[in-house]
Formats: C-alpha cells, sequence, structure tokens
C-alpha cells in the first residue's frame, strides 16, 4: 500500500491519464478516424474534463465491488478511458468511440462491453436509477437473499444542470418516505449546463433541499491549493472574492486565463497589501492554477470528502468545477460542443509529454513508474471481484396460471384474480413476485394480492385501521416480507422502480420478478421512464387499467388513445391486450417466462393493456395450438370457410361488438372470418422477423404466424379490423398479403358517456363495423344492423 503522499500523487496521476485519454478518444473520433462525418462528437469534451478527477478519485481508490454507479452521460469517455486503464476497455472500441459497435456515446448497459452499472443518456433518470436499485437492495436484504454480500453504494454522477429534471425530485420525495440509505449523489457543479450558465446561489436551494428529506450534504468548493492560499496573509479576502464572484464571470476568467484574473482581482480588490501580495506573488499560471483548483479538480480534496462518510445515510456531495478544465475553451460558455482544434491538440499533447503515435499508451507522459501505477490499478479494490455483473437462477412458472373463473367478468378484474391465485399458493414464483402502483393499488385490482402478501417496508407498522376492528376491505400492514411497495402518484417513479426491481438478478444476483399497475393513459407520464428501462433491459410487467375508452364516463383525460401504438414500437416491450380471462393467464404464465429469457434478442418486458369493461367469458377449454396462438399474437375465434367474402379482426374489449357484427353479417356474406388478435404487437414483431429472414436467405420459407393466418383468405376477402384504440395499431394488416382493409378504432379523445354511446360516436360498434365491411367487400348491401335501444 503506498503511503498517503505516493496514493494521491498516483491518483492524481490518473486523473490525468483518464482526462487525456477521454478527449483523445474524442479527438480522435472527430479528425483522426477515416470517415468521421456523421461521427462528429459534440457535448463530450468540456463535460468529460469536468468529471476526470472525481471519478478517478471513485473507480481508482473508493468504490468497492458492490457499489454501483450511474454515470453522467457525457462523461462517458471518462468512464470508457478508467475502465481501458483497468484493461476492461480495448483500444478500438475507444478509436471507434460513437461508431457501429464502438464505445456508445452514453455510458449503455447493453451496448458497452465494460461492464456499465445503469445506462444513461436522458438526463435525470440515471440520477433517480440509483435511488431505487438502493430501495431495491433494501428489498433484497429484508427479505433475507443478501446472504453475506455486503452493502453496495449506489452513486450517480449528476451534472448541475441535470437536477433541473422533474424526474428527481419526485424520486427525491419517494425516497424520503421509504427510508433511503447506501446513495450518494455527486453534483458536477460546473455552473454550466448546454446552453448556458446557471443561476447564481443554486447550491442553496440544493443543500437546503437535500437537508430537508434527510440527506448529508457535503459542499466541495475549494481544492488544497486554494485552502492553503487562504490560510496566508490576505488569504481571507481572496476567499471572500472568489465567494462573491458571480459565475457567468468566474467562468469567463477561466477561459480567460491567470493575466484576467490578476486584472479583475485588482480591480476589486483594490490594493490591500497582503493579498496584493499574495497576487503578486504567482505567476499568471500559477495563478491560474490557484484559481481553478476548485473542490472537484483537487483529487485530495475529493478523497477526503468521500472518505469521511461514516454513515448510510443518503449524501449529496456538491462538488464545486469547471466546465472543460484544462483544456483551451475551459470555462467558456460556448463550450458544450466544443472540440479542440488539431493545432490546439498538438500542443496540448506537448504539454503532456505525449509523443506522437503513443496517444493510447496507458502511462505515456507520467513521471511515475509504470509497473507501479500498474499494481496500484490491479489492487484497486472497485475490481477485486472481477466483473461485478450478476446472474440468477430462472424460476420456475407452471404450465398454466388459474384463476377461479366467473362466467361474466374484466380483464382487470381477471388480473386480480391470477394474482390472488398465486397468491394463496407457496410458489417460488409467487415468492420473487414484487407488485408497486402510484396510488391505484387497490383501482386496479391488486387489493386481494397486497391483502395476502402484505406492503413493504424496512420496519413493521400494522394498520390502524385493522388494529382498530374497523370494517376495511384492505389489509394495509408493511412489514419487511411485504411484496407490494406503494408509490406516490408518480408514474415516472413507477417505471424507474421497475428499473431497478427488474435489474435486480444483474445487480444483485436475486431474481425479482415486478408488475406495476397504473392506468393506462398515465403511461404516457412515465414514458421515458418506461423507455429507459426497456434500454437496460430491465425485466418487468406492465399492467395498464383502464384503457381505451372502456372508463366511458371518465371522459378524455382518463381514456386512452396511442397507447397501442406505443406497446408495438416500443423495444423490449411485449405488448398483450387480451380480451378474455383466459387469454389473460395464458399471457401471464408466457410474460414471466419471458421476463426470464436472458440470451441476446430474447426475452423482454410485458405490457398488458386491460379494460374494466365486463365481457361474457367463453367456456373453452385451452388447447396447445390455442395457447400459442395467444401468446403469437392471434387465433381464430371462428375460422373463415374456404370462400370467405370478409373477416373481421379485432383486439382486446371490442370482442362482443366484433361477434355481434360477425352474426349479423352471416346472411349477407359468405364464411365470415374472426380473428381474435391479442398482440399486435407480437404480430407485426413476427411478421417483420419473417421477412427479414426471408431476406437475409437464412429461412427462405419462414412464414410468420399473422402469413400462416391470413393465406387461406381468397385475393378479395375483405378485412375490416377493430380496436378501442389508435386504429393504426390493426391498419397494416392488409399489407400481409395485399387485402383491402378499413381500420376502425378512436382517433379523438373521448366524449364522456356510456361504452354504447362512445363507441357509436367513434365508429367501433357493431354498425359501424358492417358499414365498413359493406365498403371493403363484394356484393349486395348488408342486410342486418344492430338495432338501436
Ligand atoms: C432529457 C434530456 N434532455 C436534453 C438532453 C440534452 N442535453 C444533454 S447534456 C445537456 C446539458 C447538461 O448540463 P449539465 O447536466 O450541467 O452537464 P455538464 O455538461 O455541465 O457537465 C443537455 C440539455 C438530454 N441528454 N436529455
Ligand atoms: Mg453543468
Amino acid at each position: 500500500m503506498p503511503t498517503e503522499p505516493a496514493r494521491l500523487e498516483m491518483l492524481s496521476a490518473l486523473a490525468r491519464k483518464v482526462l487525456w485519454l477521454s478527449s483523445w478518444t474524442i479527438h480522435h473520433a472527430n479528425h483522426i478516424r477515416p470517415n468521421v462525418d456523421g461521427l462528429k462528437v459534440g457535448g463530450h469534451q468540456a463535460s468529460s474534463a469536468s468529471l476526470a478527477t472525481i471519478m478517478s478519485a471513485l473507480y481508482f481508490s473508493v468504490l468497492r465491488p458492490q457499489d454501483r454507479v450511474a454515470v453522467k452521460p457525457h462523461a462517458s469517455p471518462v468512464f470508457h478511458a478508467i475502465q481501458y486503464l483497468f484493461g476492461h476497455q480495448t483500444r478500438e472500441k475507444l478509436e471507434n468511440f460513437r461508431g457501429f459497435k464502438g464505445a456508445q456515446s452514453y455510458p449503455s448497459r447493453t451496448k458497452d462491453t465494460d461492464d456499465v452499472d445503469f445506462s444513461t443518456g436522458s438526463v435525470g433518470l440515471g440520477v433517480a436509477q440509483t435511488l431505487f436499485a438502493s430501495l431495491v437492495q433494501d428489498y433484497v436484504k429484508s427479505h433475507g437473499w443478501m446472504k453475506d454480500r455486503p452493502e453496495g453504494r449506489m452513486i450517480a454522477l449528476v451534472g448541475d444542470a441535470e437536477m433541473d429534471e422533474g424526474n428527481i425530485f419526485e424520486a427525491l420525495l419517494e425516497g424520503w418516505k421509504h427510508g433511503l440509505r447506501n446513495t450518494w449523489w455527486v453534483v458536477d457543479y460546473n455552473r454550466q449546463s448546454l446552453d448556458a450558465v446557471v443561476r447564481e446561489g443554486l447550491w442553496e436551494k440544493f443543500e437546503s433541499m437535500f437537508r430537508n428529506f434527510g440527506w448529508d450534504v457535503v459542499i466541495v468548493k475549494y481544492g488544497r491549493l486554494m485552502r492553503a492560499a487562504f490560510a496566508e496573509p490576505g488569504g481571507e479576502a481572496l476567499k471572500r472574492w472568489i465567494d462573491a464572484c458571480p459565475n457567468q464571470m468566474y467562468a469567463a476568467l477561466c477561459f480567460q486565463g491567470g493575466a484576467a484574473f490578476r486584472k479583475h482581482l485588482r480591480d476589486e480588490i483594490g490594493d490591500q497589501g497582503a493579498v496584493s501580495q499574495l497576487i503578486d506573488k504567482r505567476s499568471d499560471d500559477e495563478l491560474l492554477a490557484l484559481m481553478s483548483n476548485l473542490g472537484g479538480h483537487d483529487m485530495a480534496s475529493m478523497i477526503e470528502a468521500f472518505e469521511a462518510i461514516d454513515h448510510d445515510r443518503p449524501v449529496c456531495f456538491i462538488a464545486y468545477t469547471i466546465k472543460g478544465v484544462g483544456l483551451p475553451f475551459q470555462g467558456h460558455k460556448d463550450n458544450h460542443a466544443g472540440l479542440m482544434t488539431v493545432s490546439q491538440m498538438e500542443k496540448w499533447r506537448g504539454a503532456q509529454n505525449i509523443r506522437p503515435g503513443h496517444e493510447w499508451e496507458k502511462f505515456e507522459g507520467l513521471s511515475l513508474e509504470p509497473a507501479a501505477l500498474e499494481a496500484f490499478l490491479a489492487e484497486a479494490p472497485f475490481n477485486r471481484d472481477g466483473r461485478r455483473r450478476l446472474s440468477a437462477p430462472v424460476i420456475e412458472v407452471p404450465e398454466r396460471l388459474s384463476f377461479t373463473p366467473t362466467p361474466q367478468m374484466s380483464t382487470q378484474q381477471g388480473f386480480g384474480l391470477v394474482l390472488n391465485e398465486l397468491a394463496r399458493g407457496e410458489t417460488e414464483l409467487a415468492s420473487r413476485i414484487v407488485t408497486a402502483s402510484p396510488d391505484v393499488t387497490v383501482s386496479t385490482n391488486l387489493g386481494a394480492w397486497v391483502n395476502r402478501r402484505g406492503l413493504f417496508a424496512r420496519a413493521e407498522k400494522a394498520d390502524l385501521f385493522r388494529s382498530e376492528k374497523i370494517p376495511s376491505t384492505f389489509n394495509w400492514d408493511f412489514s419487511p416480507s411485504g411484496q407490494h411497495i406503494e408509490l406516490g402518484i408518480a408514474e415516472m417513479n413507477l417505471f424507474i422502480l421497475m428499473s431497478a426491481l427488474g435489474l435486480s438478478h444483474a445487480i444483485n444476483g436475486e431474481r425479482l420478478l415486478p408488475i406495476a399497475t397504473l392506468y393506462d393513459p398515465f403511461i404516457e407520464r412515465g414514458l421515458d421512464a418506461l423507455n429507459y428501462a426497456c434500454y437496460q433491459d430491465a425485466r418487468f410487467m406492465v399492467a395498464a387499467t383502464p384503457s381505451g375508452i372502456t372508463l366511458a364516463p371518465e371522459g378524455g383525460a382518463h381514456q386512452s388513445i396511442a397507447t397501442p401504438l406505443i406497446g408495438m414500437a416500443q423495444d423490449g416491450l411485449a405488448s398483450f391486450e387480451p380480451a378474455f380471462v383466459d387469454e389473460l393467464a395464458v399471457i401471464m404464465g408466457w410474460g414471466f417466462q419471458h421476463m426470464q429469457r436472458e440470451k441476446a434478442g430474447e426475452g423482454g418486458s410485458v405490457y398488458l393493456r386491460l379494460s374494466t369493461r365486463t365481457l361474457e367469458q367463453p367456456q373453452r377449454i385451452m388447447t396447445p395450438d390455442l395457447q400459442s396462438g395467444i401468446t403469437d399474437g392471434a387465433y381464430w375465434l371462428r375460422k373463415p370457410g374456404p370462400n370467405c367474402e370478409m373477416m373481421i379482426a379485432y383486439t382486446g374489449a371490442v370482442a362482443p361488438e366484433a361477434i355481434e357484427a360477425v352474426g349479423l353479417l352471416g346472411e349477407s356474406r359468405r364464411d365470415v372470418g374472426l380473428l381474435a388478435i391479442t398482440s399486435a404487437d407480437r404480430l407485426h414483431a413476427g411478421w417483420t422477423s419473417a421477412r427479414a429472414l426471408r431476406r437475409d436467405r437464412r429461412g427462405v420459407a419462414h412464414l410468420s404466424h399473422i402469413e400462416k393466418l391470413l393465406a387461406p383468405l381468397p385475393r378479395d376477402c375483405g378485412i375490416v379490423t377493430v380496436i378501442d384504440g389508435h386504429p393504426a395499431a390493426l391498419g397494416w394488416l392488409g399489407s400481409v398479403r395485399g387485402h383491402r382493409v378499413e381500420a376502425l378504432g378512436v382517433e379523438h379523445f373521448g366524449q364522456t358517456g356510456t361504452i354504447d354511446d362512445l363507441y357509436r360516436h367513434h365508429g367501433i360498434d357493431a354498425n359501424a363495423i358492417i358499414d365498413a365491411a359493406e365498403s371493403v367487400s363484394i356484393g349486395a348491401p348488408v342486410r342486418h344492423r344492430k338495432m338501436a335501444v
């Protein structure tokens, strides 16, 4: 173990190397790599420089194997440089930064190969991810699954302007409610965003806000050089000047250099003996070195700040930095997309003692012994256990999930029944399910599950209503073994929690099967977080209910139109909209398996678009064929005859309208078929991948499920599609084999009224289906219509 000064010297040298390598990576991408057009790098160089020291302190010394980090998006080159020094990143990938299969612009769990803990990119989300990851760690620990693994700290490196993102504030409040621990947020307080310099005094707002939520706040403002200067005669006056200097001015002076600092100090402090001496005895370079020695660029100060933490309360570090520190555009307000020119880089290379052609060498230009540095890196506690991505065995899912059927019910009710059935059993599957809901637990039918499995909290808290013997349908007991996490009304939090729960196998080595419930329209409120969770390959199930206009009297604000398209378009999410509960039970069983498939390109999360509309349930036997039709996305509810003139395809809660229309069409059109579509998403994806296989000649004869289903239809058979959602979700069916389609659905915000009123109004009732059928099929006018009631 090196002595303390030697350790600091090594860490500082490595931080300089990290700044060099990250800058060189960016420079290479812009000026050296052939074919650089389109791969030019904006918004990385200055942002990365800000964090080179802080991240070096963390990775090379402070972090332990169990700690997990979300790195500010634009510090990606710094992260990759650190991993390169560790030997976890290749030169080839750095040379191909931002290129196809190269190191990613923003750290990516799924695309990068150097052990990214949490993806980042959309600012704010990675920050909240660490908070929820810590709550999930507590969940795993409380359920007795941590075994002898030590608790990790969940750390976010946060841009100061990133703190504007509302989802961070939502997460803070939720964290406070759950007694957040083991979370560190390190704010890179460079007082610059993309466009501008941030408001004065922001740190005070941050400080009071974090303290308000029970966080420890550590402000690291001055580096060691500064602190030494403050102790000199006149140092106090210098400190006062620094503290009073507006952000814009400080940034501008950092850009202009030592002489500009000198002029301003003289003009503003005047001739005051001691302080003038303090300034005058330094050269311009020394003065700039002093004035840019903010805490976040001073290894000793950062190490001191991190190592002083001796508790598990959450901590916010506000580390003062200069955006682009050490680079020619440091402090310039336009530096976000700033890039060094070739000649600036040449000059800087010289200053770093790096020989041309040796830019990628790990220890080039450092005065310390390479062997000593190599040994120091090898001993970094962070690497003690090798690669840190964990895995967990697959939880067995029974062949069929059961429920107690009733002749009439909704898919939302069915969802509650399936979970209730699971809650009653003693299966491993049931024990690994975690549910969460943003204050709609009861209204999404999770009540029975929660009654049996309880709410999660680290400390027991009894339901007072129950202990006071006040009758209530719901038992709201909290305990460390509870399996439901009750959230406040913030759908962003719900999806980030899913993102954290759904990565537990990789982060904690313990698999959880998370289920989120929310109202379908409010998917849009949490959409970027949902996308984020999918992007980093977290695995979860979303039950969104009610959906469409089936909650008719609630009006447009509670009705969803776009969600079927969101479900189709969202990568990593298999979307289903069953009409009947036996379909739902099959889909949920398949879903729990799908959530656990980890081979590349297989598996993912699951979205169930459910409804509160009560439907008559079919009495039927679940054959293997029916089962696979349901999970592949469609099956014939009524097979078309050989001379089929007309086919109706429906999804979800409009099943009764489609069934009724088929009945009424029977006398006017021959062999009418009725296709039940349980997943437009899976059908479409199957069709796309079959075409790709055929194009690549890997599967010349391979036909997708929908191609096979539509194959028997004569060419001039008409198709009407109908969904309680945007019609484009099914309109593509006509392209599969060239049939004419009329696609019915909802395109305008709902009115209030009964379901019948609204289905008529939006043209998705039985008569609208018949009208559409008439217009897309050949033949005499249809004789029957539904009678108005
Ligand atoms: C949700 C979202 N909106 C906008 C952006 C574009 N963007 C990337 S970085 C950035 C400014 C970040 O400033 P700050 O967090 O202070 O980081 P710094 O560059 O100063 O280190 C913006 C607006 C983004 N990545 N994500
Ligand atoms: Mg900033």
